[in-house]
């Protein structure tokens, strides 16, 4: 997918703010931090699109994309796993998140960001585990990859693979916001993705 140009239509706290696209749509989750926002700009060729930030708990909201003037939309979703929130705030984050998979028609595919640098946690496996049952394929992008050697890359796949009970092969794909790689993967799949 060439991108010709990417908009933020709307950052969304409730349900009722959902735009009423139609095209397909792709989201993202992911902890906190892990790199979901900057991904989207890496992705879109943008700076500052997504707001990201070296603190996590950036993302706070469900926040929609048009890219190509809706020739499809991708969503930021708030992170999970953020320690120092109130548990009132993290439920209500839950809430968000679970409200907008078991609603939004529209949507195709929800990825799930991992930093290839760690095994995966507790709430990364429920959240994949979350994903499969939805029905989704499952696709992971193994984030910040260029901070690791690229001979370690496998070794850590592996690792991603082996804690989240993967068998098929392909469906964890490195990535990095900072060199780009696999940007063009990345985009091509989102093309192709019915
Ligand atoms: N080296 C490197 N740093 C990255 C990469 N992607 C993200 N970062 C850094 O990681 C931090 C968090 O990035 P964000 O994109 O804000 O993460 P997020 O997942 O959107 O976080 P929340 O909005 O809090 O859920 C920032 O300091 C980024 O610069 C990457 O590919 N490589
Ligand atoms: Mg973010």
């Amino acid at each position: 997918m060439k991108i010709k140009g990417s908009e933020l239509i709307i950052t969304a706290g409730r349900q009722d703010q959902y735009p009423n696209t139609l095209c397909k749509e792709v989201a993202f989750a992911g902890k906190s931090n892990v790199g979901k926002s900057s991904m989207i700009n890496a992705l879109l060729n943008r700076k500052n699109l997504a707001r990201t930030s070296g603190a996590p708990g950036k993302t706070r909201t469900v926040n929609f994309y048009s890219v190509n003037d809706e020739e499809m939309v991708i969503v930021d979703l708030p992170g999970y796993g953020f320690a120092r929130v109130s548990k009132k705030e993290k439920e209500k984050w839950k809430k968000m998140i679970e409200v907008y998979l078991h609603n939004r028609e529209q949507l195709r595919e929800v990825i799930l960001l991992i930093d290839i640098r760690h095994e995966p946690g507790e709430n990364d496996v429920i959240m994949y585990d979350w994903i499969k049952e939805f029905g989704f394929t499952g696709l992971i992008i193994a984030t910040k990859a260029d901070k690791i050697p690229k001979g370690k890359i496998q070794k850590h796949i592996n690792t991603i693979k082996k804690k989240l009970n993967i068998e098929e092969e392909g469906l964890i794909i490195p990535f990095s916001a900072e060199n780009k790689m696999n940007r063009d993967l990345i985009l091509n799949m989102l093309e192709h993705m019915e």
